[in-house]
């Protein structure tokens, strides 16, 4: 019989990814037959990344994968064993329990982390509004990822989510992506933006790792990881030598260059390639190009996730401050684009109003330590995020999971190591079962993302659980139970794109305007002096020292190395870390030292050893390639523990060590001890 479709629905991904693809889904009997790139999406062309092609026709539509129906806890916690209830049963005795809460011990000892589960406007905010009202504690989601730029950003050039728009490279003659690797986290990105700059501009890469887009760079300078703050000094030394630094601009839109001149008069690449490990050849090159622009400067999340991660990432920033490089088309620095930027009311779509009780917020490097301490949390939500994969002190935050008196309600698509530890899991719908709007963070554009399928049995979005969850809480403010259809309305008219939601799903994808944004143009810089800030007591009182420093960190104490685990082409985040296919492509857990790393200490690929700190300890596989220096290992995030034979993934070693702003996620500073087995 021929096999025909009933429709094809035009969506978006919701990924946390800076591509924001374009997907097609083909509908039979109202199941998801096929899920497939649009190749009339500006990005995606002809096809999904790799893993989204395998996971969304995989584990995403296998009813025997995904969670269907609410469950409460039937055996002790963490032990996995729940018995299904109706959601009338979950929702009321989730509200006793909080209502007791509540009464007890305020709102603020309830505890809720959120994060990139899914990143379109209603599932990934909506439930903020049941929280502000409510009065709970959030784990500042930012903490576990990128804080430490955003503030620094913040501080600096008044803003950290006005980027460059990508439609303006054309006008670029100069592209360079630090601490970043499109090549995983934006494969469309890395195989099509990237590609047609280089017919007209010089890319650069700053980064530890030789990955494909550094492969592919003209120049990839192999810096040492944590000396990005020295070698963005010494970039400025060669720019300065060479006569390309901008002073009449620096004189005008900046404040506090005085501050970092003569630190600026040292960095001399040959003095400082020792401690950098790059050679001042290929530095005093970065800066010719970068210096002459018009230069495009990507500044990567994975750059600041150090302990320094602050004052490199203000150091870094520096280089468009001083050499004019912003405020123009083709120039400019692009962080994450957001979505205040496109007029939208962040603070209406998150419910800031409902909230009268005051509440701290908590980083995720104080997690373990806030849920193990009874008088510090008594409930906790976990939504949008798998705590037990992601976040640090895996051993701790498991142990602290398994508090009997915690009341941990999980909202999630599938059974997760964090689901586990939970007294209630509720089942959540996926992108492909519901509207939404999603505001790609690379592209300044709006995209539909338009429901195909009836979600797997009772699960709802996570916006209707929080609706229910309102009403059995007995709580009566309007925001609360705002329909799907009214918010997307609401975002349409907050972004002005001038069509309605129809045409918009239609379409999948529109420009946010039809011509290019040019932050800061003027240039203009939304700082309280209305200039770039270098350096002033802004940045004593955020808990930095006054003007960058150009400093590196010390290389790691005799025998240990220093352990990256940025983001693997095949996983996003731990999504996908179930899916039988991933798990095929993945293969062993897996660390990659250099060979010679590897001789020097009579190991070889394929034989087993073990990873150990302070925090804890790790078995797996060697592994052995020249794209990693010496010093260095890597072993990327986002392993489901339950899968490994010892139930830890990476962040087992990762003892909470954060960043010098923002308390913000330094795992790319662990050092570990490499031990044959
Ligand atoms: N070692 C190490 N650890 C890291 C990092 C690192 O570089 N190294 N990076 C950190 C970074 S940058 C981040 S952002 C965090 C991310 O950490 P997480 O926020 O934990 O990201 P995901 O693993 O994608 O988890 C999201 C969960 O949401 C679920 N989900 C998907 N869609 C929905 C939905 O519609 N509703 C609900 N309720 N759930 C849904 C998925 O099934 C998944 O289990 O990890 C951090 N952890
Ligand atoms: N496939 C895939 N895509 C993803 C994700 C995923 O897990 N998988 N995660 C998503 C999320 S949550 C985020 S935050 C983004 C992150 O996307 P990116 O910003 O690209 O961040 P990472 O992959 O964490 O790290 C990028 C690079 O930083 C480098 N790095 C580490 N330490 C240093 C250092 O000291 N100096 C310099 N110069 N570089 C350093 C690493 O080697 C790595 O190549 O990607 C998103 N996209
Ligand atoms: S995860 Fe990224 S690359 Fe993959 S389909 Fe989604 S948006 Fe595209
Ligand atoms: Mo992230």
């Amino acid at each position: 019989m021929p096999d025909t479709l009933d429709r094809v629905v035009k969506t978006t991904c919701p990924r946390d990814c800076y591509d924001s693809c374009g997907v097609l889904i083909d509908v039979r009997d109202g199941a998801v037959r096929r899920v497939r790139a649009d190749a009339s999406h500006g990005r995606t062309h002809g096809a999904l990344c790799g893993k989204c092609a395998l996971a969304y026709n995989g584990a995403w539509i296998d009813p025997r994968k995904r969670l269907s129906a609410p469950l409460r806890r039937s055996g002790r916690k963490g032990a996995g064993a729940f018995e299904a209830v109706s959601w009338d049963e979950a929702m009321a005795g989730i509200a006793a329990r909080l209502q007791s809460v509540v009464a007890r011990r305020g709102g603020p000892s309830i505890l809720q982390t959120h994060y990139t589960g899914t990143c379109s406007l209603i599932a990934g905010n909506f439930p903020l509004r049941f929280f502000n009202r409510i009065g709970a504690t959030e784990v500042d989601p930012d903490t576990v990822c990128n804080k430490a730029g955003h503030e620094v950003l913040q501080l600096m050039y008044g803003s950290s989510t006005f980027g460059f728009d990508p439609r303006t490279s054309a006008d670029a003659r100069c592209l360079v992506v630090w601490g970043a690797n499109p090549s995983a986290c934006g494969p469309h990105i890395h195989k099509y933006w990237l590609q047609e700059l280089r017919g007209h501009a010089k890319l650069i890469v700053v980064d530890p790792i030789r990955h494909d887009t550094a492969a592919s760079a003209d120049l990839h300078l192999a810096v040492r990881p944590g000396a990005d703050a020295l070698l963005a000094f010494s970039m400025l030394h060669a720019m300065r030598r060479q006569g390309l630094l901008d002073e009449s601009f620096l004189a005008a839109h900046a404040e506090g260059w005085d501050a970092v001149r003569a630190q600026v008069d040292a960095a001399d690449p040959a003095l400082t390639a020792k401690r950098t490990g790059v050679d001042a050849a290929l530095v005093e090159e970065a800066a010719r190009w970068y210096g002459r622009g018009p230069s495009l400067l990507w500044m990567g999340q994975g750059l600041q996730r150090q302990a320094s991660g602050g004052n490199v990432f203000r150091s870094v920033a520096l280089l468009p401050a001083a050499a004019g490089q912003v405020g123009r088309a083709g120039t400019g620095l692009l962080y994450l684009n957001g979505a205040a930027h496109r007029g939208l009311d962040v603070d209406r779509l998150c419910g800031s109003a409902l909230r009268s009780v005051p509440a701290p917020a908590v980083s995720h490097m104080d997690l373990a330590a806030a849920l193990e301490d009874p008088a510090r949390s008594a409930a906790l939500f976990t939504w949008n995020n798998n705590i037990a994969a992601s976040s640090p002190e895996q051993s701790r935050l498991r142990r602290a999971l398994e508090r009997e008196d915690l009341l941990h309600v999980a909202v999630e698509l599938f059974e997760t190591d964090t689901t586990r530890f939970a007294d209630y899991v509720l089942p959540a719908a996926s992108f492909m079962e519901f509207d939404d709007v999603v505001l790609p963070y690379f592209d300044y554009a709006v995209s539909a993302q338009v429901g195909a399928a009836a979600a797997p049995g009772q699960s709802l979005p996570n916006q209707e659980i929080f609706r229910r969850l309102a009403r059995a809480m007995g709580y009566t403010e309007e925001p609360l139970f705002e329909s799907d259809a009214a918010l997307i309305e609401g975002f349409i008219a907050e972004l002005g794109i001038g069509i309605a939601w129809s045409e918009l799903a239609r379409r999948g994808t529109v420009p946010w305007r039809e011509q290019p944004v040019i932050p800061f143009a003027g240039p203009a810089f939304p700082t309280p002096g209305g200039r770039i800030d270098i350096a002033s007591e802004r940045w004593v009182a955020a808990g930095l020292s006054y003007a960058p420093r150009a400093e590196a960190d010390a290389a790691p104490a005799q025998g240990r190395l220093r352990l990256l685990s940025p983001a693997d082409g095949w996983l996003m985040n731990s999504s996908y870390g179930n899916d039988a296919e991933i798990a095929r492509q993945l293969g062993a857990q897996s660390v990659r030292i250099h060979p010679a790393e590897a001789g020097r200490r009579g190991l070889q690929a394929g034989q087993a050893v073990r990873l150990r700190n302070g925090a804890g300890e790790l078995e797996v596989t060697l592994d052995t390639s020249d794209a990693v220096p010496e010093g260095v290992a890597l072993l990327p995030k986002g392993r489901w523990p339950m899968r490994e034979a010892q139930g830890a993934n990476v962040n087992v070693l990762h003892g909470g060590v954060r960043t010098d702003v923002g308390a913000s996620n330094a795992v790319h500073s662990i050092e570990v001890e490499m031990i044959a087995l």
